[in-house]
């Protein structure tokens, strides 16, 4: 049953965010319950804007990215949208138009960005109203890095135990008003990667000798970073998400065959960063299963971080940007 009044089309933004304590690995693939919790950032300046029109007429749900048909990707949308389509009671089919301003698929978290605004935008057009926590809960299906871009500023996700995934949500740690930190992000490839993230997950957990450790490392790791953000400690959640960062592909790169979501930029990148932060700069480097560099600075450090990461060879774009809000209605 549609109730409300601007159901049947809605239009919802996402921010892009990253992980500063990561997500990597499953605990249960079908309901894409992480075998970890993790703690992020959303961004301001890179979003999702995507609508969603509910259209009795259509036999099956359409999708459009950046204007061209998505074929391939329409089953994983379908399924989401079946969440939402069961709490409502209804089977009608949607048309689903999604753009982001930002490259697609190149470890810059457009599946995070991509299903919150999904959800947010096809909860308005079915005339649903979800708690922020439901919603989370749903986007964490279509994607589980997409549970954290429900919400803005600091944002932890709670792997949780229950065998429904019923306790796996996001929940927000502090706005980003709060402690205002900037990010630089360093491009250096275009294009999609070569090993997307959920099948690198999926090949770190089933052959890295490094993967128990891994995930055995990420509660002490998770209570540090939030102990750091509540204390604002820029250094404290400096050492803490570097080394996370480090974790999480010493895991990766033990796989078999090895997973390098590096380029020889990245590398340099990484070390221009620890040069800066040696010299007294607060900045520090965070890198996902891509290979742009993310470099998250305290407030008034952004400039300097952006001119010396322009300079390092490879480095096709750089991309700034603040901490932004969660998924909302446009
Ligand atoms: C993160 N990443 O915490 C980690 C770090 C990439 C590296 O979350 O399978 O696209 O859709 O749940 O959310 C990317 O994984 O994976 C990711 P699925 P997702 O940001």
């Amino acid at each position: 049953m549609v109730t409300s009044e601007h159901a049947g089309r809605a239009t919802a933004r996402a921010g892009a965010n990253f992980a500063l304590v990561k997500y990597w690995g499953k605990a249960d693939a079908r309901l894409n319950v992480p075998a970890v919790g993790s703690i992020s950032i959303t961004l301001d300046a890179l979003f999702t804007e995507t609508e969603v029109v509910v259209d009795p007429g259509l036999a099956s749900d359409e999708l459009t990215l950046d204007g061209k048909r998505r074929d391939e990707d329409l089953a994983k949308i379908s399924a989401c949208v079946d969440l939402l389509r069961r709490k409502a009671g209804v089977d009608t089919r949607v048309r689903v138009a999604s753009r982001n301003n930002f490259p697609t698929g190149a470890g810059l978290a457009s599946s995070a960005s991509g299903f919150a605004a999904l959800v947010r935008a096809a909860e308005g057009a079915l005339g649903l109203t979800l708690s922020a926590r439901e919603r989370s809960i749903i986007a964490r299906q279509g994607s589980g890095s997409a549970a954290r871009s429900i919400f803005g500023g600091f944002v932890e996700m709670h792997a949780g135990s229950l065998p429904d995934g019923s306790d796996s949500f996001a929940e927000p740690l502090l706005e980003s008003s709060e402690w205002p930190l900037e990010v630089v992000i360093a491009v250096t490839a275009k294009g999609e990667k070569e090993v997307g993230s959920r099948s690198g997950m999926a090949r770190s957990a089933s052959s890295s000798p490094y993967y128990a450790a891994w995930v055995a490392g990420q509660p002490p790791d998770l209570a540090a970073a939030r102990a750091a953000i509540r204390a604002r400690d820029f250094e404290a959640l400096a050492d803490i998400a570097e080394h996370n960062c480090l974790k999480m592909h010493a895991a990766a790169l033990a796989a078999l065959p090895p997973l390098v979501y590096w380029n020889g930029a990245t590398v340099e990148c990484l070390h221009a960063v620890r040069r800066l932060r040696a010299g007294g700069v607060p900045v520090f480097f965070t890198i996902d299963a891509g290979p742009q560099l993310k470099a998250v600075c305290a407030p008034g450090a952004r400039g300097q971080v952006e001119r010396m990461l322009s300079t390092v060879p490879g480095v096709l774009e750089v991309l700034t940007s603040a901490l932004g809000p969660g998924a909302e209605l446009r």
